[in-house]
């Protein structure tokens, strides 16, 4: 198992959802934290709750000069990073494609796509230099299968899912590890901010059956980067275990158990 002590480890998105689980799992592990969103006050109190070595960079990730310019100026006993996770993303809007918000598209694309890429670029190149490191992408069953009215937040996923086999094919050569993992539906802040902040809709996208939570998918970031320097897993999709697809779950603890919803509705 690959040992994570004092590893220098860079988590975009974590102020919130699986992001900030995935910081507290790297941090039991002893290793060092880059924490990276626009919320500085929420990377604050999780940098003073975690109890390991943390560094917190207020960053938008759409913005490609400010990501240069946060990984140069990061200070010499943090540049070398063992792992990035690319966590930092959104959905925005569920409405057919036909009555989209060009709005809500560009920011998904923003965020989801193009700012993997900025911090990718930034990040992956000293990375290959040192021949060492693992990058997670966090993509989602979003990227696998297409939803009704999930259309441009399916497709920056499924974008997600191909830079990832591009990185690692890419990297051929170096000893840098890139695996994707894709949940399923996780309880976090995640449907608030795609209902722009509508919380009884949001609430009740996970009222039917037990959903995954952050940690479970910290728990999946984890086993990949501990594996055995020869092993990399490319691509580990996990979803609650009442759910079978975007839309076909199995709703428990209300009458009509065992028919197929809608869990978006
Ligand atoms: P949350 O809303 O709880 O967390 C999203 C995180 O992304 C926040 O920390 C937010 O920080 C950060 N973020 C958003 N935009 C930017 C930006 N422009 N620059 C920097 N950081 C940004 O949702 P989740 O934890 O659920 O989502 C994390 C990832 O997991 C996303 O990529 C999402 O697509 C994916 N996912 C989520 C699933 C779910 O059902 N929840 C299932 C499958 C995948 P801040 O606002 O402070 O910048
Ligand atoms: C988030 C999971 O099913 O809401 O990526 O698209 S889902």
């Amino acid at each position: 198992m690959t040992n994570l002590k004092d590893t220098c480890v860079m988590v975009t998105g974590a102020s919130s959802g699986i992001g900030e689980a995935c910081a507290r799992a790297f941090a039991r592990e002893g290793a060092r934290l880059i924490l990276v969103a626009r919320r500085r006050e929420r990377l604050e109190e999780l940098a003073a709750d975690l109890g390991a070595p943390s560094l917190t960079v207020e960053l938008d990730v759409r913005d490609r000069d400010a990501v240069n310019a946060a990984v140069a100026a990061l200070p010499a006993a943090w540049r070398d990073i063992d792992v990035l996770v690319n966590n930092a993303g959104l959905s925005r809007g569920l409405d057919p494609l036909h009555q989209g918000d060009h709005v809500d598209w560009e920011e998904m694309i923003d965020t989801n796509v193009k700012g993997l890429l900025w911090v990718s670029r930034a990040v992956l190149p000293g990375m290959a230099s040192r021949d060492r490191g693992h990058v997670v992408n966090i993509g989602s069953i979003a990227g696998h299968e297409v939803y009704p009215n999930g259309n441009v937040y399916c497709a920056t996923k499924a974008a997600v899912s191909a830079l990832g086999h591009g990185m690692r094919i890419d990297l051929k050569g170096t000893r840098v590890r890139v695996s994707n993992v894709d949940p399923g539906m996780v309880e976090s802040e995640f449907s608030l901010v795609r209902f722009h902040g509508d919380q009884e809709r949001a609430a009740k996208v996970y009222r039917n059956f037990p959903p995954l939570q952050p940690a479970d998918v910290a728990d999946a970031v984890l086993y990949c980067v501990t594996r055995p320097a020869h092993v990399n897993i490319s691509e580990l999709v996990l979803w609650p275990t009442d759910q079978k697809t975007a839309t076909i779950n199995h709703p428990r603890g209300i009458e009509d158990a065992g028919r197929v919803m809608d869990p978006f509705l």
